[in-house]
């Protein structure tokens, strides 16, 4: 007996197109695709010790990194259900050179491109720590009919239609974002669906969680240097203290911060001014995310979702978190530049 109380991720995106009777359903049809591939993905996370899915694939991906038998299975399954639906007209993955552009009659027609990591944090996967998938949803702007362009993935992150993320961790969670609002579904696998479990998401003004890694802390600039020594020396006068929780898997620190309160920084370094995270399918999806939910997000200079990108991989230092921290992290980063 499903419990009606509690919306699952169909029903959810059902009743939201109730509100806009002009809705085409696409987007509601195209995030219950997502939703299937990350059920797919989570059998297999959840079994990941088990079967021979662990380890390496032996290849690298565009960005030299190996790639992980999971990766590829998340990519896979990401293609195939947004390929074989209808909501689609291509995608731009992590893990592809270059956009995949379904060219098909019923895609061509699609209104929407999509931009994922199909498995963040995916070093991780072999020693049990919680990955995630993230994605982003654009409107086209080449001419539906034809076959989507590049020009349909280089938008700046403003103009996204939705964003969202599948954190695989103590629970499976979808999260995402439309001009509406953040909500969160946890996956019930008494129904095998995804049912919602945190309503219209707000990320907390303030928090006592900074979340960077310390291991780089002499490779950033001296505005980073010092807020994060002000981090350290809060105290209960000073609306501390804070705690340092960094996992190494963006989506959950970034999620946990979203939910609690907490800023999650991955500047760049000496060695990597644009630091490691890419804009197009990490930074922007969480930095709409995150906005949408009363937080602010910046690459230390701009918002983020204001960076006008040039490349699909292209990476940018990455600020995140709570409005009022994101503040005090600005106020030290203003008076290293004067
Ligand atoms: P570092 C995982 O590989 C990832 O892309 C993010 O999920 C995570 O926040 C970051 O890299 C961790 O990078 O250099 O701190 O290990």
């Amino acid at each position: 007996m499903i419990n009606r109380n509690i919306l699952t991720l169909d029903e959810f995106t059902l009743q939201q197109l109730r509100n806009f009777p002009k809705a085409t359903g696409e987007l509601s049809r195209l995030l219950r695709e997502i939703g299937l591939a990350a059920k797919r993905v989570n059998v297999e996370v959840n079994k990941a010790g088990l079967v021979d899915i662990l380890g390496d694939e032996g290849t690298t991906n565009v960005q030299g990194e190996e790639v992980k038998k999971l990766d590829v299975f998340a990519n896979n399954q990401l293609i195939g259900v947004l390929k074989h639906g209808i909501s689609c007209a291509g995608i731009g993955s992590e893990e592809l050179d270059d956009i995949e552009i379904f060219d098909d009659e019923l895609s061509n027609q699609s209104k929407y491109v999509c931009l994922f990591d199909p498995l963040d944090g995916s070093s991780n996967i072999d020693v049990n720590v919680s990955i995630g998938t993230i994605f982003s949803i654009y409107r086209r702007v080449s001419p539906l009919g034809t076959p989507c362009t590049k020009e349909d993935f280089l938008q700046p992150g403003r103009k996204q239609v939705a964003a969202g993320y599948i954190v695989y961790g103590s629970s499976t969670m979808l999260v995402y974002a439309t001009r509406r609002g953040v909500n969160g579904f946890t996956l019930d696998p008494q129904i095998g669906e995804f049912s919602l479990s945190h309503a219209n998401i707000q990320c907390p003004k303030d928090g006592k969680i900074y979340s960077v890694n310390h291991g780089n802390f002499f490779l950033y600039n001296s505005g980073v240097k010092k807020y994060i020594d002000a981090c350290q020396k809060k105290t209960k006068e000073t609306g501390g203290p804070y705690t340092q929780r960094y996992i190494g898997s963006m989506v959950s620190d970034v999620h946990r911060n979203l939910i609690k309160g907490g800023i999650f920084m991955y500047p760049g370094t000496t060695d990597k001014p644009n630091g490691k995270l890419r804009l197009l399918y990490e930074c922007n999806p969480f930095a709409f995310i995150v906005e949408v939910a009363g937080g602010k997000a910046t690459n230390g200079e701009q918002r983020i979702l204001d960076i006008e990108p040039t490349e699909l991989h292209q990476r940018c230092p990455f600020f995140i978190g709570s409005e009022n921290m994101m503040a005090e992290l600005e106020s030290y980063l203003e008076k290293e530049k004067s």
